[in-house]
């Protein structure tokens, strides 16, 4: 018999409940329960006499200090991260029988962190860099982690390689430089010698690797995994997570002036928009490959550097996940967590992808050094919902108490228990794949191809997207010193496309490739995020106002933005009010020292009446910065004047109406397109 552990959305926090603490309104104490007289003098003989070692606070308080750091993580170290739930569409029964994808009705509680990959703990989020997307489902049948990526492919086939390419990648060991950055020697040098990346270099030097939010961006399972049924059948499955508000990108520019202005962005953003009710929402989707076809495709659909085309393998939508829950502690949660592409749940297994395989030996690797032992999985984020016992015994920081004479199996003593579960009572089952050859340090001919989905990448993007490709390139092996390193690259993309090969060569002083080309004409649609869904909820409006402006007007403006879910954020001279026609008023947000162009998604300029030169010339700084940004910019009233004036008024995404009601329409659809390539030089 199946014992039912039932699981709903609350599961996890009724779990989490039980280990919160709140210090509020209590008296001070030691650890051991002692409450404490004096917290901010050290016991002495005299008053400026010697501090006595009998100070068992002071003691405490220093060594607990001394221990509060953790290695940070190898990779991944920057992560931010919150709680929601995942709620399916429809049955996955068909495929998988795997118990939170059966009934539409339960929602699973999960946890997901993201994070930047390169830099360290303390780095700026809005770096050029892949993003992880980790999901930890908490599952009546225990938990499932998907840990992936926002970027579909890998930069390498083979787990053999991860450190080396970490190693590239990382700030260069004799310098320490530079910081969360590929743009160095090291790095291109891996690239040039190592040619399986380049399908993953064109993604990292796309938009993907500078998004607008955690929001607003993909995820990716990257593997092809493995779907079994009740019946025993397996299918070839990848993994999606598709962001309800579309994909969106900050411009390169911009993201560099964001890493200054606002390191935290991205956790920011993640966390106002939860705080506000606007939760984040991804819906789940899979490709799914019937095993039959396995070799059916023009690459090995086992290489974690290729894609499965969505136009040739549509994306089935199978639920929806939801962010709705800040964390109450960065470390207990954000920090301890522990993921782990081998914590599966019957119903979800493994293929021979080689990158999967490694990774199913690095990540408890790294959690016992990271979190100190082998029981991380008695952390509170970390424990499952449902109930675990084995003879797993003792270890740092144990805190079950096993009751009872044994822990080992088989025993008489305790009549076997805890015993193996059948398959029918829900013991996991490994899919009994048949397998056969020789032990080879070697690489299947099928994944020989690097070359052809790069291709494909760059046949799909729209015409910005394909100049910010070349840019991306032109800036980071332009920071390369090595002049060798630079020609390499080139010639290697240029088996990718001569058009950008050409391009970049040029901007870092490299010579045209001489061969190369690419036969390959097919593109994928669904790669490019001219194809995204557009929406103006949550874009951040910067409403440029100061003294003496219309408070009818501009209330209404303002309102009508909101009704769409539009945020806007007051920027004038100084904090406080500013006051307007009729008495009316508003609560400034950001003077033009705290707030900047780049922390905005578009700006409403709107001037006053009363305001100063001073004023006038930060709003001109404001203006510029976002029309070279692409963003959407209306003006009403002296703002209006102002545009004019800067010689933008007849620009795409500028938008200038006499006509309120006229204005409010072209100024949230504006809004709504995001950004707007097609813009002049000024
Ligand atoms: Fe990894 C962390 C995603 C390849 C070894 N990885 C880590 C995290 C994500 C990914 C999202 C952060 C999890 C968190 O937020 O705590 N990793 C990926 C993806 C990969 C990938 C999508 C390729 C498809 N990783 C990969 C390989 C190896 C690792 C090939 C080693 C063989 N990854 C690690 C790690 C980390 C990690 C060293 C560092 C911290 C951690 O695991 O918990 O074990």
């Amino acid at each position: 018999m199946k014992e039912e552990h039932k699981v709903n959305e609350n599961s996890k926090m009724a779990q989490l409940e039980q280990f919160r603490a709140d210090d509020k309104r209590k008296k001070l104490t030691t650890n051991q329960g002692v409450k404490i007289a004096e917290d901010e003098f050290s016991l002495k003989a005299g008053e400026r006499g010697p501090t006595l070692m009998e100070d068992f606070h002071f003691r405490e308080k220093m060594t607990h200090f001394d221990h509060e750091r953790i290695p940070e993580r190898i990779v991944h170290a920057r992560g931010f991260a919150a709680h929601g739930e995942f709620k399916l569409y429809e049955s996955m029964k068909k495929y998988t029988k795997a118990k939170f994808l059966q009934d539409p009705s339960v929602k699973t509680p999960v946890f997901v962190r993201f994070s930047t990959v390169a830099g360290s703990k303390g780095s700026a989020e809005t770096v050029r860099d892949a993003r992880g997307f980790a999901t930890k489902f908490y599952t009546e049948e225990g938990n499932y982690d998907l840990v992936g990526n926002n970027m579909p492919v890998f930069f390498i086939q083979d787990a053999m390689k991860f450190p080396d390419f970490v190693h590239a990648v990382k700030p260069e060991p004799h310098n320490e430089m530079p910081q969360a950055a590929s743009a160095h020697d090291t790095f291109w040098d891996f690239v040039a010698n190592n040619q399986e990346s380049a399908h993953m270099v064109m993604w990292a030097m796309s938009d993907r690797a500078i998004p607008r939010s955690f929001r607003m961006m993909e995820g990716f399972g990257v593997h092809t995994f493995r779907f079994v049924n009740e019946e025993g059948k397996a299918y070839f499955v990848k993994f999606h997570w598709k962001p309800v508000l579309g994909v969106h990108s900050l411009v390169w520019d911009e993201a560099q002036k964001i890493s200054g202005k606002n390191p935290d962005f991205h956790r920011q953003d993640l966390w106002e928009s939860i705080e506000s009710g606007d939760y984040p929402e991804y819906e789940l989707g899979v490709q799914i490959i019937d095993e039959e076809d396995e070799f059916k495709f023009d690459f090995d659909i086992l290489d974690p550097t290729k894609l499965w085309p969505e136009e040739d393998v549509p994306v089935k939508i199978i639920g929806k996940m939801t962010l709705n829950r800040n964390v109450d502690n960065v470390f207990a949660e954000t920090e301890q967590v522990a993921f782990h592409p081998g914590h599966v749940v019957p119903g979800i297994d493994f293929t021979n992808d080689p990158l999967l395989q490694g990774r199913l030996f690095s990540y408890t690797d790294t959690q016992l050094i990271r979190l100190g032992g082998p029981n991380f999985h008695e952390l509170p984020i970390n424990r499952p919902v449902c109930p675990f016992h084995n003879n797993q015994r003792d270890g740092y920081g144990r805190q079950t108490i096993n009751i009872g004479q044994t822990s080992y199996q088989n025993n008489s003593l305790a009549q076997n228990s805890p015993s193996p579960a059948s398959v029918e009572e829900g013991g996991y089952e490994h899919y009994q794949e048949k397998v056969e050859g020789r032990k080879v340090r070697r690489r299947s001919k099928s994944f020989k191809d690097h070359f052809s989905q790069a291709t494909m990448f760059w046949n799909s993007m729209s015409k910005p997207e394909k100049q910010h490709i070349i840019d991306a390139f032109s800036f980071e092996l332009g920071k390369v010193n090595n002049q060798s390193v630079r020609q390499q690259v080139v010639d290697m993309f240029a088996n990718v496309s001569l058009e950008l090969a050409t391009a970049f060569a040029e901007a870092i002083g490299a010579n045209p490739p001489k061969e190369g080309g690419s036969k390959i004409m097919k593109s994928s649609p669904a790669l490019s995020q001219d194809h995204t869904v557009k929406r103006p909820e949550t874009l951040k409006v910067g409403v440029i106002i100061g003294n003496g402006f219309n408070t009818a007007d501009v209330t209404d403006i303002l309102k009508s933005l909101q009704a769409k879910g539009v945020y806007t954020e007051i920027i004038s001279e100084q904090l406080g009010k500013i006051k307007g026609s009729d008495d009316g008023e508003f609560d400034v947000n950001h003077t033009f020292l705290t707030g900047e162009s780049v922390l905005f998604d578009a700006l409403y300029v709107v001037g006053g009446s009363g305001v100063s030169k001073k004023f006038r010339q930060y709003a001109s700084c404001f203006i510029h910065e976002a029309y070279h940004h692409f963003k959407p910019i209306g003006a009403t009233h002296e703002g209006e004047k102002w545009l004019k004036a800067e010689g933008i008024k007849n620009s795409p995404g500028v938008v200038i109406e006499k006509d309120i009601k006229g204005f409010k329409e072209s100024f949230l659809d504006a809004i709504s397109a995001h950004r707007h390539w097609d813009r002049q030089e000024i």
